[in-house]
C-alpha cells in the first residue's frame, strides 16, 4: 500500500456528522492535518481541526485553490442538502448534491487527490422496492429529489473509479442520530427531535407515522463505519457506488417505548406532513451483508443503547 501523510478537507464540518468525524480525524491524524470547511463562519467550539475556510462548496475554482494550497490529499465531502429540504428547493438540491462532488472527482482523476469519501443514502431505493432486508444491488427507483439526486452521485462515483480509477467510497447512510449538532432538513430527522422535545417538554409530535419503520444508526456506529470503510484495502472493495448500511430499524412508537422506559411520563402523538410520503417510499431495513464481509462493518449500539445514551448526553447538554 502507498504511503504518504494524509491531508484531509471536510465539506459540511459545522454539520451533524462533519462536526463528529472532524473532531475524529484530528485525533487520529492531528489537528494540523485537517482542514474543516462550510458556509458559516468557524465555530471553534464545534470543530478541533487546526484550520477552517469558509467556502460555498459550488465555488468550483475556490475550491480547487484550497485543495492546492493545503496539498490535500483526502476529501470527505458531506456537504448536502437533506431530503425535506430538497423538495422545497428541487434545483438547487440537485446542484449542490451532484455538482461539487463531479468537481472533486475531476480534481481526483487529474492526480489532484487519493482518496474521496461522500455519502449516499437509503433514499436511492424509492417505490416498488421490497419493504424489508432491501438488497445491495436492487433496481434503484428513487421518487424524490434528494433519491434522484443520490442515485446520480453513485453512478458517477462508479463510472469514475471504472474509467479512471478514482478512488471514491461511499456509504447509503440511514438516518443518523446523535447528540452533539442537530439534523436539518431529513425525514429521519424525527428520530433526533424526539429526543431534545423529551428532555425539553416531556413530549413530542411525530411528523412521521406510529408505525412506519426506516433503518436508522446511532452517530458513534456511523463514524466508526466511515473510517473502516476509508482504511480497508482498495482491492477488498466490491462496491463502488455506494455501500448498504442498515443499522437498526425500528418505527416511532417503538422508539417511544424506549424513551418512555427512562422517562415514563413522556408522552407522543403523530401529525404526519409532507415527510410521511417521503418515508413511505424508503425501505424498513437494508441488508449490509456486502459491507459486513468486504470490510468488516459492525455496530456497538442497539436502540436501547443508544436511547440511553442520547438522554444521558441530551441532559448534560441541555442543562436538564
Ligand atoms: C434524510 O432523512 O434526508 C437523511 C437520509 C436518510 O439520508 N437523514
Amino acid at each position: 500500500m502507498e504511503s504518504y501523510t494524509e491531508k484531509i478537507l471536510i465539506t459540511g464540518a459545522l454539520g451533524q456528522i462533519g462536526t463528529e468525524l472532524t473532531n475524529r480525524l484530528v485525533k487520529i491524524h492531528g489537528a494540523e492535518n485537517v482542514i474543516a470547511s462550510g458556509l458559516d463562519r468557524w465555530d471553534k467550539n464545534l470543530t478541533s481541526a487546526g484550520f477552517y475556510e469558509r467556502m460555498d462548496v459550488s465555488n468550483t475554482q475556490l475550491v480547487r485553490q484550497i485543495v492546492k494550497d493545503y496539498e490535500i490529499t483526502t476529501v470527505y465531502h458531506l456537504a448536502s442538502l437533506l431530503s425535506g429540504t430538497s423538495e422545497k428547493q428541487p434545483l438547487f438540491a440537485w446542484k449542490l448534491n451532484v455538482e461539487p462532488l463531479l468537481n472533486f472527482c475531476e480534481m481526483a482523476r487529474e492526480g489532484m487527490l487519493k482518496k474521496i469519501f461522500w455519502p449516499s443514502s437509503i433514499a436511492v431505493f424509492g417505490k416498488g422496492i421490497p419493504k424489508e432486508n432491501v438488497g445491495q444491488d436492487v433496481v434503484l427507483n428513487p421518487t424524490t429529489v434528494y433519491g434522484i439526486s443520490k442515485m446520480a452521485g453513485e453512478k458517477w462515483c462508479e463510472y469514475y473509479y471504472d474509467k479512471f480509477g478514482v478512488d471514491i467510497r461511499s456509504i447509503r447512510y440511514p438516518g443518523l442520530i446523535s447528540w452533539k449538532t442537530p439534523a436539518g432538513g431529513g425525514t429521519t430527522d424525527y428520530a433526533v427531535e424526539i429526543f431534545y422535545e423529551a428532555v425539553e417538554q416531556g413530549k413530542y409530535t411525530s411528523f412521521i407515522s406510529e408505525n412506519t419503520a426506516m433503518p436508522m444508526l446511532y452517530m458513534d456506529d456511523a463514524i466508526n463505519a466511515t473510517l473502516k470503510l476509508m482504511d480497508a484495502p482498495k482491492e477488498n472493495l466490491t462496491v463502488r457506488g455506494s455501500y448498504n448500511l442498515g443499522g437498526l430499524s425500528f418505527t416511532p412508537k417503538e422508539l417511544a417505548e424506549e424513551i418512555k422506559k427512562e422517562m415514563p411520563d413522556f408522552e407522543i402523538d403523530y401529525q404526519p406532513d409532507f415527510r410521511q410520503a417521503i418515508a413511505d417510499s424508503w425501505p424498513a431495513s437494508i441488508d449490509d451483508s456486502i459491507a459486513k464481509k468486504d470490510w468488516g462493518l459492525s455496530y456497538e449500539f442497539d436502540i436501547t443503547a443508544m436511547t440511553k445514551d442520547m438522554l444521558k448526553n441530551l441532559k448534560i447538554k441541555l442543562g436538564k
